[in-house]
């Protein structure tokens, strides 16, 4: 049975970061409170030769109401006694980007194909979560294979976010912007 409590929740055993690491197409996204990337999210995790992850990522946001651009972010890790568990610290390549300090979870990833990621921001009394986000991604833009959807669906239930994931679009609005590696 699910009580949905965070600690309860599995995250992928024996997490292998260099397999994990490459490009990845947010292809779903459950939305934190006050959301900031909205589509054509891209991220590329890498490991340092010290053995840290990082990761750059693009995105669409809207800030200041109505101005619309493509985001250029930037993120460390920190690793805890759980591999697959960290801390990312954020930031935008500009400065009135979006800034923060976060859980980083790997529910699940086969490496190849698909990862779903889940974020806590505000844990409840209860030990359950009042403000997540989670991405989903795929190796592929073209979204999840057939095959990796119904583990995906699995695991939304088990992190208690079933049905709340919106699809995130790709139709190249930041691919003429700076690349990934910058
Ligand atoms: O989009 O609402 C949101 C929350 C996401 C904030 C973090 C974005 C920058 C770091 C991305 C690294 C890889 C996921």
């Amino acid at each position: 049975e699910n009580n949905c409590q965070i600690a309860n929740f599995q995250v992928k055993q024996d997490f292998d970061r260099t397999r994990y690491a490459g490009v990845w197409y947010a292809v779903g996204k459950k939305d934190p409170e006050g959301l900031f990337l909205l589509d054509n999210v891209v991220a590329e995790f890498k490991v340092e030769e010290d053995g840290r992850m990082t990761a750059t990522a693009k995105g669409r946001v809207i800030i200041l109401n109505n101005w619309e651009m493509c985001a250029h972010m930037f993120a460390t890790f920190e690793d805890t006694p759980d591999p697959a568990k960290f801390r990312m610290k954020y930031w935008g390549a500009a400065s009135y980007l979006q800034t923060g300090n976060d859980e980083h979870w790997v529910i699940d990833t086969d490496y190849d194909n698909y990862a779903i990621h889940y974020s806590c921001r505000l844990l409840d009394s209860d030990g359950t979560c009042l403000d997540s986000y989670s991405f989903v991604f795929s190796r592929h833009p073209t979204g999840l294979r057939a095959e990796d959807q119904a583990i995906i669906t699995q695991k939304k239930n088990d992190i208690c976010l079933l049905g709340k994931y919106r699809r995130v679009a790709h139709n190249g609005f930041c691919d003429n912007t700076a690349d990934l590696s910058q």
